[in-house]
C-alpha cells in the first residue's frame, strides 16, 4: 500500500556535480521518511556525509576487477553485478538511476539478471545534450531511455530536448530539482564576509566543476567589466580543467588580485550566502542547481539564457539573463542586479521556497516510485 516503506537502490555520479547532489539529497529525504535507500557506487557520493547506521542511506561499494585480458575496466558490468547483489540481498523493489548511461544501462542489466527492481531513470542533461552532437552513445542511450520503466527529466527543456534528440514521444515526467531553504539561507556574518571582501566591495561568486560548458572565462571577463565600474571581489568555487586558464585570464586582465579560488568543497552554503551575485554563464545547462542554491541563499543570479536556466531564474525578477557568450550583456546585467540586489535577492529566495522546496518535490518522486512499482506489478 501507499503507506508501506519502500526499498530503493540509487545509482548516481559520485563526484561534485548537480546530479549526484540531487540523488544524495533525495536519498537522505527518503531515508528520513522511513524508506530504505541503498546507494551503489564506486565511492561515497560527494555530499553524502550525514548517514545513519540504523536508518541509512546505506552505501554499497561497487567491486572492481582487473584482469590482464580486459583492455580496460568494465564499470557498467561491475555496477550491474553489485546492484544485482544488493537487489537480491536487500530486497530492493526499485532502482532509481540518475543518468541514462551508464546508470540506467547498468540498472536495466541488473533488472534482466534478477527479474526484480524496475528502473526509474532521471535525466540530468549531458548524456542527452552531448549525445545530440556526438553519436558514439546514441543507441545505448536511446535504449536505456526507452526501456526504463519510468523516465523523469529535471526541466521542460530537457524533456523536450530528449524527445527531439531520440526522436520519440515517450512520456517523460518533469520533476524539478530542489533545495533545502533551511540549509541554503542568507549568511549574516560580517566578520566572515570581511575575509573575502571589504564592506564597500560587491562580492560575486561562481560555483561549478570548471568544465568548458561552464564558460568560466566569461565569469572572469564579466567580473573584470564589473570591476571597471565599481569595487568588487570574485569567489571561484570548484575545480576542473578550466581552472588554470581562468586564473591565467584573470592575470592577463589584471584582476587576479581580486579573485579568490577556493577549490572544491561540499558545504558551499557556508559562503554562498555571504555573496551579492551568482554568475552562471554556461553554454549548456539543463537546470542549473548551483543557481537555485544561490537563490535559496537570497543571492540573485546572472546567467546565460541557456537550456533550462530560464525555468529557474526569472529574468528581471530573481536576476538577469543574457545570451551565451555576450560578456557585455552579462556585465550590464550584473551591474543592474547589484543595484537591485536586496529586492532581487528576496524575490530569488521566495521563488526557491515557492517552487523548489523539498516538501514540494520529494512527494513527486515518491509518487513516481509508487506508480512505477504499481504499473510494473500489474
Ligand atoms: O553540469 C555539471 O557540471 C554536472 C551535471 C551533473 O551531472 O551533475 O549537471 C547536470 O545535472 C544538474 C542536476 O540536475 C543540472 O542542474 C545541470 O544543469 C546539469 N548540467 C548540464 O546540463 C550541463
Amino acid at each position: 500500500s501507499h503507506a508501506d516503506p519502500l526499498s530503493i537502490a540509487v545509482l548516481c555520479h559520485t563526484g561534485a556535480g548537480g546530479s549526484g547532489v540531487v540523488a544524495t539529497e533525495l536519498g537522505l529525504l527518503m531515508a528520513s521518511l522511513g524508506h530504505a535507500v541503498h546507494f551503489v557506487g564506486g565511492q561515497v557520493p560527494f555530499r553524502l556525509s550525514r548517514r545513519c547506521a540504523v536508518h541509512g542511506p546505506y552505501f554499497h561499494q561497487i567491486g572492481s576487477f582487473a584482469y590482464a585480458l580486459f583492455e580496460q575496466p568494465y564499470p557498467e558490468l561491475s555496477a550491474a553485478n553489485t546492484l544485482s547483489e544488493v537487489i537480491l540481498e536487500q530486497g530492493v523493489q526499485l532502482t532509481h538511476a540518475h543518468y541514462a548511461i551508464p546508470h540506467a544501462t547498468a540498472a536495466l542489466h541488473a533488472y534482466a539478471i534478477t527479474g526484480r527492481a524496475p528502473v526509474m531513470t532521471t535525466l540530468h542533461g549531458t548524456d542527452v545534450t552531448l549525445v545530440g552532437a556526438e553519436p558514439a552513445f546514441y543507441h545505448t542511450t536511446r535504449h536505456a531511455i526507452m526501456q526504463s520503466h519510468h523516465v523523469t527529466a529535471v526541466s521542460q527543456f530537457l524533456a523536450e530536448q530528449t524527445r527531439e534528440v531520440f526522436d520519440t514521444d515517450r512520456e517523460i515526467e518533469v520533476i524539478y530539482n530542489f533545495v533545502d531553504p533551511e540549509r541554503f539561507r542568507p549568511v549574516d556574518n560580517p566578520q566572515l564576509r570581511a575575509r573575502f571582501a571589504r564592506e564597500d566591495e560587491a562580492l560575486l561568486v561562481h560555483v561549478s566543476n570548471f568544465r568548458p560548458v561552464k564558460r568560466v572565462q566569461d565569469v572572469i571577463q564579466t567580473f573584470a567589466g564589473v570591476l571597471s565600474e565599481r569595487p568588487a571581489r570574485l569567489l571561484m568555487i570548484g575545480d576542473g580543467p578550466d581552472r588554470a586558464p581562468a586564473l591565467e585570464l584573470a592575470q592577463r586582465l589584471g584582476v587576479a588580485d581580486r579573485v579568490n579560488f577556493l577549490g572544491s568543497f561540499p558545504d558551499v552554503e557556508t559562503v554562498l550566502g555571504l555573496s551579492d551575485l551568482f554568475l552562471l554563464p554556461s553554454s549548456k545547462e539543463s537546470f542549473g542547481l548551483s543557481a537555485l542554491e544561490a537563490m535559496s541563499c537570497q543571492v540573485p543570479v546572472v546567467a546565460a539564457r541557456a537550456g533550462g536556466i530560464p525555468e529557474v531564474v526569472v529574468d528581471g525578477v530573481t536576476g538577469r539573463l543574457a545570451d551565451v557568450g555576450d560578456v557585455d550583456g552579462l556585465t550590464q546585467a550584473a551591474l543592474d542586479v547589484l543595484d537591485r540586489r536586496a529586492e532581487m535577492g528576496r524575490a530569488a529566495r521566495e521563488r526557491a521556497i515557492a517552487h523548489f522546496h523539498p516538501g514540494i518535490v520529494a512527494p513527486q518522486y515518491l509518487a513516481a516510485y509508487q506508480r512505477t512499482l504499481e504499473q510494473w506489478q500489474n
